[in-house]
């Protein structure tokens, strides 16, 4: 067996919060990149390993990691990932009874809690597929895209309008790279720290058309400095996003509420748990 015993090794809470504990010590050590956090990068892999998830086929979603695999790997959309798999494998390495998908999920929440998101619940269950189970391209959003484009990509992964609009604001995280998706910038001023900014400016700011040789994206009135992608403006301008979006920019607790019960379905798309709802584990975070 994998830890070098003769019964089958059965890993607790406690172990999984070994995990949890050596990438928050990582995220902690490894500032030398970005905005000094691996963080965004990391809630962004957990995304994208999950939104793939299709509710008629049953496929895609977490269940799998098959993005270690070209073609998924090279899809568009998952540019620069890599970067957040590798800060993973010493991760794997030490603790090699985790699967792939289960670390990469348990990561997305222990970035969310160690940035000063909300916390979010996760359980284990993940079972890695081989090149096979790789899913289409296409499936994750377009960042030119509009309002009805949103509805039908989180709408095939079963998501409601509310549950669209919290979702994206995991945009409180990170920054856009012109290597990676072609876009530049943050969204706000705090990118390694999750808040409710991403709805407050969306309301609150001025965005005007950025005047770039880059892709069609805004930039604020006040400073120049922050983006919003046209798929982010799509949301003050729909009738059925715009009321979320008030709410999330008003309401910091009711946002981080809404948000931490989203992403941990996101989390849990198409996985055949063994385990109920409330078995997940609450992970402790580092101090
Ligand atoms: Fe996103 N996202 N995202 N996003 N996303 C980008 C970066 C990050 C879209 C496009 C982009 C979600 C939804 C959408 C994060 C989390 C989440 C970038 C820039 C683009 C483009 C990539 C780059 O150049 O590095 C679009 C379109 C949507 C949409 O819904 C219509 C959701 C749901 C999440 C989530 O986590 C729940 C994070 C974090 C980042 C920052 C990554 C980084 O490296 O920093």
């Amino acid at each position: 067996y994998l830890n070098g015993e003769s019964k089958p090794f059965a890993p607790t809470q406690q172990d999984y919060q070994k995990v949890y504990d050596e990438i928050a010590a990582r995220l902690a050590n490894e500032t030398d990149y970005d905005d000094g956090s691996y963080g965004p990068v990391l809630v962004r892999l957990a995304w994208h390993a999950s939104g793939t998830y299709d509710k008629e086929t049953g496929t895609g979603g977490s269940n799998g990691a098959t993005m270690r695999f070209a073609p998924e790997s090279d899809h568009g959309a998952n540019a620069g990932l890599k970067q957040a798999r590798d800060f993973l494998e010493p991760v794997k390495a030490k603790f090699p009874w985790i699967t792939y998908s289960d670390l990469w999920t348990l990561a997305g929440s222990a970035a969310i809690q160690e940035l000063g998101g909300p916390v979010i619940p996760w359980r284990p269950g993940r079972a890695d597929k081989d090149v096979a189970g790789c899913t289409p391209d296409g499936r994750l959003p377009d960042a030119a895209k509009d309002h009805s484009h949103i509805r039908d990509i989180f709408g095939r992964m079963g998501f409601d309008d509310r549950e669209m609009v919290a979702l994206i604001g995991a945009h409180a995280l990170g920054r856009a790279h012109t290597d990676r998706s072609g876009y530049e910038g943050p969204w706000n001023f705090s990118p390694t720290v999750f808040t409710n900014e991403f709805f407050r400016l969306l309301v609150e700011e001025k965005w005007n058309k950025r005047k770039w040789n880059g892709p069609a994206q805004f930039t604020d009135k006040s400073t120049g400095t922050l983006m919003m992608l046209p798929a982010d403006m799509a949301l003050v301008k729909d009738k059925g996003f715009k009321p979320h979006v008030e709410r999330y920019a008003k309401d910091s607790d009711v946002f981080f509420k809404e948000f931490s019960d989203v992403y941990v379905k996101l989390l849990e798309l198409g996985v055949p748990f063994q385990s109920k709802p409330e078995d997940r584990f609450v992970f402790k975070t580092s101090e």
